[in-house]
């Protein structure tokens, strides 16, 4: 049997250990928290929002992410922006994108109220490691991990055969109908981005949808909730990652900050403007560009005072279809980074071992001579 079959069965099972909501730890009034979540010292952040409130707090000016007003066309200075924003931060904020702010306000309210709703009720949606749909408590199905200090309520909402409305939350009675709405309009801004992106590359304004599988791309919602922690310098919401999927486009909490990005080795934190959307490069546009646009790590960080909610959407390329450098971006003095992968193989990894930096994108660039194949893709699934 092959590595990657045993490790597809490997999904199948249910989590290694009992699920511990962290939410219930928090609501129990701990002031030590539980090993589990105590990280090693070389990964703990050495920032942390103080209790007294977060001013002083962020990082500004030249070490701010790009903000990006999307009220405009898209014309060669817009392109010119999301270009340079994607090649060397690999994120931007997008304001004036389209979407409804009343809907984002009202988005984010009731999955805070879905959250707050008693644990009887939250249980019912629990997930499994098989599809991860449902109400989660860790990423990576590894005996002995340690966690991250977040609950979470993952759902597909693309493609159509894959959207469920029996694994949304019934309550509160609102909920799926601004899922929907929310979807509907997120998805409109995504595909004006793929057009603006592709441009950007000095490719067809289709070219990146296309790749993605036309209309048949995935989309799906993780709702990250992140509890007050007693001890917020030993842990983290969510350990330092990168996206696996094409582009995320993130509502932060509107108030409590929390979501670092890596810049030359220092973690910024990020200060959204209101309104706006964090908009991030995955992996596969990182495969697709051939590394000319960065897929970033990023992180979260979590506090004592605060709870913090976010809500990221991630556009994704159908999973059956093969993701590799498009041949317009690669040269002789370009050869291809990476050789095509189906994105369902591709997510198998944070699947299975959760989130850990940039590790499986970058095993898999190996550069060679344009004609000859890479063989850097076997190797995550050889890792355990
Ligand atoms: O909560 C955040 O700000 C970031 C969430 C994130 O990175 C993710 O869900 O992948």
């Amino acid at each position: 049997m092959s590595v990657l079959v045993k490790n597809m069965s490997a999904l199948q099972q249910d989590w290694p250990e009992p699920v511990v909501r962290v939410q219930s730890l928090s609501d129990s009034g701990i002031t030590e928290i539980p090993s589990r979540y105590v990280k090693p010292i070389s990964d703990r952040p050495s920032d942390v929002i103080t209790p007294s409130g977060c001013d002083g707090f962020f990082s500004e000016g030249v070490d701010s992410i790009p903000i990006v007003d999307l009220g405009v066309e898209d014309t060669s200075e817009v392109r010119d922006q999301v270009s340079r924003a994607c090649r060397d931060w690999g994120f931007f904020q997008a304001v004036n994108h389209g979407v409804s702010p009343e809907l984002m306000d009202r988005a984010r309210e009731v999955w805070r109220q879905f959250f707050h709703l008693p644990m009887e009720l939250k249980r019912p949606y629990s997930n499994s490691p098989r599809t991860y749909e449902g109400y989660g408590s860790r990423l990576g199905i590894e005996k002995g991990a340690i966690l991250d200090w977040s609950d979470y309520y993952y759902l597909h909402y693309l493609p159509t055969c894959l959207k469920d409305f029996n694994k949304w939350p019934a309550l509160p009675a609102s909920c799926r109908e601004v899922i929907e709405e929310y979807g509907k309009q997120v998805v409109a801004l995504a595909g004006r981005l793929m057009k603006i992106l592709s441009a950007s590359l000095g490719l067809k304004e289709d070219f990146l949808q296309r790749e993605f599988g036309g209309d048949d791309i995935g989309a799906c919602l993780r709702v990250n909730f992140y509890p007050r922690c007693p001890q917020p310098d030993l842990t983290l919401g969510l350990s330092p990652h990168s996206d696996p999927g094409g582009m995320t486009l993130l509502l932060p909490d509107d108030h409590v900050p929390g979501l670092q990005v890596r810049r030359n080795d220092r973690w910024i934190t990020v200060k959204p403007a209101r309104h706006a959307f964090i908009i991030n490069i995955g992996d596969q546009i990182q495969v697709l560009s051939n590394a000319i646009y960065k897929s970033v790590e990023h992180r979260v960080i979590v506090n004592s005072a605060e709870e913090r909610v976010s809500l990221a959407f991630f556009y994704n390329p159908k999973s059956d279809i093969l993701i590799g450098p498009a041949k317009e971006l690669v040269t002789p003095e370009s050869p291809a980074l990476y050789s095509p992968m189906t994105f369902d193989q591709y997510r198998l990894f944070i699947r299975m071992r959760g989130p850990r930096g940039k590790f499986q994108v970058d095993s898999l660039m190996s550069p060679r001579p344009s004609g000859q194949s890479c063989g850097g893709r076997g190797s995550i699934f050889n890792v355990d």
